[in-house]
């Protein structure tokens, strides 16, 4: 496969190549794609060295598959110009998500949608992938009605300048600010810029994403998105009421047998999904599993995962992975 990566020198577009190496992705040729900044630069992949080209050189080298990450405008641009070129492209960004066109998707769960009219295949928010990845065995055995998340989302969600912020607040260094407010010592109730209805746009996105993986809008979803000062991980808190009633051995027994989740549950061992034993595992961590006792049908759970990985990366080259094995490109 010729694999274009759009982003190659981004966050997500460097953990995408640690990941592509790792599961020995198929490829005859690399094309590392950033923007014109970085045209000329030298990435290595499996000991090899590329230079990085710029996307007009990309689109015209025809790539089989090109794994995007590098923003929403640079999707909207050039996504559609990739795929005119007969590239099928899959986006990490928000940018074609909620286009009614385009499929979002997380291999687990909705992969068997895709069929080879696909050119322009969305990847879904981190907080997204690892909700639902836990909610959709639940949801079929039991039936979900609504569902409230709240999220402690790490700063390697912002970018390279919000890591950079919180490792100069932790060194004593006065820097560039990527938040408001300080984010070493503090919990930020803002990830991503206010909506107008009170809610921000990763509060949205979570409202809405699970709804079109699982081909569902008959469940709701109300969030409360908060950035705190871990460098990678995201964890939520989810409170889930069910039209069925459910056993919680039976809870834990299902999600262990889901293909990419792991159970991480007792108490008596303190034994429970934390951030930093996350990091660069491609798995979504549950525990914390009980029954909420001031309702019926409702399950309380937390739910950790690497963002970049599973939340990104990860399912990104799985999708790619699917088209392959499928034969859809
Ligand atoms: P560059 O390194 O040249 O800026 P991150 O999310 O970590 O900031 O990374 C964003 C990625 O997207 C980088 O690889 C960046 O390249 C790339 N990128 C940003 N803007 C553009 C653009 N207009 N065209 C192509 N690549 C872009
Ligand atoms: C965050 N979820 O942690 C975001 C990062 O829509 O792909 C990814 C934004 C996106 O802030």
């Amino acid at each position: 496969m010729k694999l274009a990566i759009v982003g190659a020198t981004g966050m997500v577009g460097e953990v995408m190549l640690k990941v592509l190496a790792e599961r020995n992705f198929p490829i005859t040729e690399l094309i590392p794609v950033a923007s014109e900044r970085s045209v000329g630069k030298t990435i290595t992949y499996n000991n090899k060295d590329y230079k990085v080209v710029g996307l007009e050189t990309a689109v015209s080298m025809r790539p089989d598959i090109a794994l995007f990450s590098a923003g929403g405008s640079t999707s909207l641009e050039w996504a559609p110009k990739f795929a005119d070129a007969g590239t099928t492209v899959v986006d990490n960004s928000s940018a074609w998500r909620m286009d009614e066109t385009k499929k979002l998707v997380v291999p687990e769960i909705n992969a068997s949608q895709l069929t080879k009219e696909d050119k322009i295949i969305a990847n879904p928010n981190c907080s997204t992938i690892q909700l639902v990845m836990c909610l959709a065995p639940l949801h079929q055995k039991y039936k979900m009605k609504r569902v409230v998340v709240s999220t402690y989302q790490s700063v390697s969600g912002t970018g390279v300048k919000a890591v950079r912020q919180l490792e100069n607040e932790i060194a004593g260094i006065e820097g560039e600010m990527a938040y408001p407010y300080p984010i070493g010592k503090n919990a930020l109730p803002h990830c991503d810029v206010f909506e107008a209805n009170g809610y921000t746009k990763e509060e949205m996105k979570l409202a809405r994403e699970p709804q079109k993986i699982l081909d569902d809008r008959t469940f709701s979803v109300s969030a409360t998105a908060v950035r705190i000062p871990t460098a990678g991980g995201h964890s939520e808190s989810v409170n889930v009421e069910f039209e069925n009633d459910f056993n919680l051995d039976e809870v834990r027994s299902l999600l262990s047998q889901t293909p990419g989740v792991t159970v991480q549950d007792n108490t008596d061992t303190n034994t429970y999904p934390m951030p930093i034993y996350a990091h660069d595992k491609d798995d979504v961590f549950v525990g914390r599993i009980r029954r909420d006792e001031t309702q019926p049908n409702t399950l309380n759970m937390w739910i950790v995962a690497d963002n970049l990985r599973k939340g990104a990366a990860t399912n990104t080259v799985q999708i790619a992975e699917y088209l392959i094995e499928n034969k859809l490109i």
